[in-house]
C-alpha cells in the first residue's frame, strides 16, 4: 500500500498510528507539500484534491485522513473494536471525527497558520475559538475514558494527533482537566502516538524564529 505523507502533518500522523494498530505495512512515500510536491500531474492523477495523507491500496486511492482511518480498520482490522459496527457507537465516533475536522483542528489552522506562514498577528477572536473547542472536548470527556466512550476508537487516534499538535504549539491544555487526563492516558495505549511530532515542533520553532527576525 502506497502512503503519501509528510511526517509532521497531523492527519498523516493519525493514519500512521492506526496503520500500526491494525498491523498494516505502509510503503511510505514522502511528499513535501511545503515545497509544492503535491502539485505534480502524477500526484494530481492519484488525488485531484492534492492533499496528504493519501493511501493507494492496490489501485484504490483514498484521501481525507478520517476516511482512511475508517477504511484501514474496516478492511484490515482483526475486529471492529476501533470502529464498532453498532450504529449508535459508530455515530458517536463519527461525531467526534467531524468535530475534530470541522471544529478542533480547524480552530488550530485558523489561529496558528496565518501566524506561521504569513507572519500575521495573533487574533484573540480566533484564540477564543480554540478555547471553546477545548471546552467542548473537555465536556465530551466528562466521566469517560476515551473520546467516544469507554473504549479506544479511531476518534482517539485522530484527536490525539490534533491535540499533540496544539501542545507542541504551546497551547496550554492544563486548563482542561478531562482533556489532560485523557491525553496522558491515551499515550499509553496508542503506540507511536508521538511519531513525527518532533518534526512539527521543529517546523513551528523555525517559523517563529524566521518571523521574529522579519
Ligand atoms: N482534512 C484533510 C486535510 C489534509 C490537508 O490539508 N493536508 C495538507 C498537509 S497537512 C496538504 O496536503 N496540503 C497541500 C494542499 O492542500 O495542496 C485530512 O484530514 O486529510
Amino acid at each position: 500500500m502506497d502512503f503519501y505523507y509528510l511526517p509532521a502533518s497531523p492527519p498523516c500522523r493519525a493514519v500512521l498510528m492506526v496503520a500500526k494498530a491494525v498491523g498494516v505495512e505502509l510503503n511510505k512515500k514522502l511528499l513535501n507539500t511545503l515545497a509544492g510536491e503535491q502539485l505534480t500531474p502524477e500526484f494530481v492523477k492519484i488525488n485531484p484534491q492534492h492533499t496528504i495523507p493519501t493511501l493507494v491500496d492496490n489501485g484504490f486511492s483514498i484521501w481525507e485522513s478520517r476516511a482512511i482511518l475508517v477504511y484501514l480498520v474496516e478492511q484490515y482490522g482483526k475486529d471492529d473494536s476501533l470502529y464498532p459496527k453498532d450504529p449508535q457507537k459508530r455515530a458517536l465516533i463519527n461525531q467526534r471525527l467531524y468535530f475534530d475536522m470541522g471544529t478542533l483542528i480547524h480552530s488550530f489552522a485558523d489561529y496558528y497558520y496565518p501566524q506561521f506562514l504569513k507572519n500575521a498577528p495573533a487574533d484573540p477572536a480566533k484564540f477564543a475559538k480554540m478555547e471553546t473547542a477545548f471546552e467542548f472536548l473537555n465536556t465530551f470527556l466528562e466521566g469517560q475514558k476515551f473520546v467516544a466512550g469507554d473504549t479506544l476508537t479511531v476518534a482517539d487516534f485522530s484527536i490525539v494527533a490534533t491535540v499533540s499538535t496544539f501542545v507542541v504549539a504551546d497551547f496550554d491544555i492544563t486548563k482542561y482537566p478531562n482533556v489532560t487526563r485523557w491525553y496522558e492516558a491515551v499515550q499509553k495505549v496508542i503506540p507511536g502516538w508521538d511519531e513525527g511530532l518532533d518534526a512539527m515542533k521543529e517546523w513551528i520553532a523555525e517559523k517563529r524564529k524566521e518571523n521574529a527576525t522579519k
